[in-house]
């Protein structure tokens, strides 16, 4: 409501302001405000009836978008437990689709029939038991030299440790694949600066392949993976057969993020429960979050993946599950893992745009530490270092830190801007700290200034925050509660997810929008002219799942039923404003395969198709053909519609299936 208030107001102040300059009313294209002497009286008795203050009205002048005009960036935020992908316009806040990913949506035919979207979904199938739901946390755009090229978007399944390939011509799923070792992640997903790979990291150890031990065997045989998906760019899909993983100790992986520039070829993860607690409180055990954080320093995993890349090419693996493991005697044989000593409970890991700095957030330190990689590569020269129980090099603390800026309480997720400066989630706070990034001088990192969010902020994204050259200007604080923020929806609230401003001298809170799906952990944020996207498929009978025509294209005249036996095909077309056939005459104990192509190519022209009774619900975009297929057991007459209010005789365009017994 107030949003819309807002945006009244200023449409009052800019049809206001063509009567105040005395331009002609019917103009086609109004002249913008050039100066404040243009605002008309009216838009201050608006904003003084309202108790909207300069900045309020300040607020609603960056975020408002005229009709028809569109957003400078993309967000691509995580659905959380939805399984899906929000994609939103900033600054407006605008949501712009829902993709879903992982779990199943009518509107979008994704899972409900469409042989395509199955085959996606069953990629993600765990010991053949469809799962179809998702927690996904981070998305990670497509990179090439370690900037978004807006080709491809990638998310992780927290749940069943399984990631997504969305193709960003179409913005659908593309692929989903499971790890056949690990069955929870979170450390996923990060792209290596060109995408040669997908990174995902354990969450929970178990042993490999989930297979049973018991509890207390837990260092023994519980382990985790960082595995390391190829990706095919030229194919647009992950290739499971150039992937490998390395085997980590059963301490709980967290977040990762890759080396660049200053630091490409390595790889960096956070992890907790270096106690390998194993819980137990209704055994009198401490407790998981006692356990867990009984040390002061877990260990920051180092990874060096463009060697771990040439190991697995020289076949210096083992197969575990199907997947290629370098175990952790190869990887500390052969240089590729390194530990370095991290305060406490850390839980995000970011590197900084030249690639020089990593930046550790602790959830129960006050501060940030900040790593130099010239210090860890002189360390690991020197041989500065213990072993851990695995063997693994743990190296000296004070010999690979650079700085620490103190910032408040339960820093989490750190982003970058252009002018030098990083932005720090603080979950306990509940606000943002700004903060100079240094140099080699430790002091020149501090503390600029810190803005209050509502309330308990897990991620932040900036704008290409996290790239090789951050585009500052705007931040969007990911929020975990809403508490008092919008109207009351019941006890299950939207989460806020809150743009702020970062272009000035001082951060400044600009708009608050509730997300009405799960929890958006991370979010992306890139250029919208980065995005290439389709406005329709580039040829008639074209299959989005193999990118290229199908085999079971239908053009207008050439729909027909074939039966062979009590196998039966149907080549359907839809076309405003009909479905042909119109008739699809069956007998009971039929199996019946159906193609339907939409033969338009006008953007926006699309039909979608239910059939009652059946469980099917497609969406056949312009340009695309789709397939389903069912067993006609019952018999019947069953009517199928098209569900897209595409004409004024939508209404029409229907057909009946007729199943004979
Ligand atoms: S998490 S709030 Cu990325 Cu899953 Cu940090
Ligand atoms: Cu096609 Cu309605």
């Amino acid at each position: 409501m107030k949003r819309i208030l807002i945006l009244s107001l200023i449409l009052v102040i800019a049809a206001a302001s063509l009567v105040a300059c005395g331009r002609n009313r019917e103009s086609a294209t109004p002249e913008p405000v050039a100066s404040t002497g243009d605002l008309p009286e009216s838009a201050m008795q608006i904003a003084s009836s309202r108790g909207l203050t300069p900045n309020d009205i300040n607020a609603a002048l960056k975020t408002y978008m005229p009709s028809g005009k569109w957003d400078e960036y993309y967000l691509f935020a995580s659905g959380g437990h939805s399984g899906q992908v929000i994609v939103i316009g900033v600054p407006s806040m605008r949501i712009l689709k829902n993709i879903a990913v992982f779990t199943p949506e009518a509107w979008q035919g994704y899972g409900y029939g469409s042989r395509e979207s199955e085959e996606i979904l069953n990629g993600g199938n765990v010991d053949g038991r469809k799962i179809r739901m998702g927690d996904t946390h981070h998305p990670a755009l497509s990179e090439t030299a370690g900037d978004y090229d807006g080709q491809y978007l990638f998310i992780n399944d927290k749940n069943s440790a399984r990631v997504a390939v969305i193709d960003l011509r179409d913005f659908e799923t593309k692929q989903i694949v499971k790890d056949p070792n690990i069955i929870s992640n979170h450390g996923s997903t990060f792209v290596t600066p060109d995408t040669e790979y997908i990174v995902q990291g354990t969450q929970y150890a178990t042993p490999l392949g989930w297979e049973y031990a018991p509890i207390e065997e837990y260092a023994e045989k519980y382990r985790g993976v960082i595995t390391f998906w190829a990706f095919d760019r030229e194919k647009g899909r992950i290739d499971p057969s150039q992937s490998f993983a390395m085997e980590v100790p059963p301490y709980w992986q967290d977040l990762c993020d890759s080396g660049k520039l200053a630091s490409d070829g390595w790889a960096f993860c956070n992890s907790f429960n270096t106690e390998m607690a194993t819980g137990g409180i209704e055994k009198g055990n401490p407790p998981f979050e006692a356990g867990v954080s009984q040390r002061d320093m877990d260990y920051l995993h180092i990874f060096n993946w463009k060697k771990a890349a040439e190991v697995y090419k020289a076949g210096k693996t083992e197969e575990i599950n199907g997947m290629p493991v370098i175990s952790i005697e190869t990887s500390v044989a052969e240089g590729l893992l390194y530990f370095a000593p991290e305060p406490k409970s850390p839980h995000g890991v970011d590197v900084t745009p030249d690639g020089k700095y990593m930046v550790v957030a602790g959830k129960l330190d006050p501060q940030v530490t900040i790593y130099a990689i010239d210090k860890i590569e002189a360390a690991i020269a020197a041989k500065q270092w213990e072993l851990d129980p695995f063997g693994i090099p743990i190296l000296d603390f004070d010999a690979v830190k650079h700085a620490q800026v103190e910032l408040g309480l339960g820093p989490l997720h750190t982003q970058f801007d252009n002018k030098g400066f990083a932005y720090t989630s603080l979950f306990l706070d509940s606000a943002v700290a700004k903060w100079t990034v240094g140099g080699d001088d430790p002091a020149s990192w501090q503390l600029v200034e810190k803005t209050p969010v509502q309330y308990n902020i897990g991620h932040l994204s900036a704008a290409e925050g996290d790239t090789v050259s951050p585009d500052g200007g705007y931040l969007v604080a990911l929020n975990k509660w809403a508490v008092d923020r919008f109207a009351p929806v019941g006890p299950l609230l939207p989460q806020n997810e809150q743009l702020i401003d970062i272009s000035g001298e001082h951060m400044q809170v600009l708009y608050d929008m509730p997300m009405g799906v799960g929890e958006p952990h991370y979010a992306q944020m890139i250029k919208a002219d980065k995005i290439q996207a389709w406005n329709s498929y580039p040829e008639v009978g074209w299959d989005p799942l193999t990118q290229s025509k199908s085999p079971h294209a239908t053009m207008l005249g050439e729909e027909r039923i074939e039966r062979n036996g009590n196998q039966v095909e149907v080549f359907m077309t839809s076309v405003r404003s009909h479905l042909t056939p119109e008739h699809v005459e069956l007998k009971k104990g039929d199996h019946v395969v159906w193609h339907i192509t939409n033969v338009e190519t006008a953007q926006d022209a699309v039909h979608g198709f239910q059939l009652g009774g059946y469980n099917i619900s497609l969406s056949i975009e312009p340009g695309e053909t789709v397939s389903f297929e069912i067993d006609a057991d019952q018999d019947g007459t069953y009517a199928y519609y098209c569900t897209e209010f595409c004409s004024a005789l939508h209404l029409e365009m229907m057909g009946y299936m007729l199943i004979e017994p």
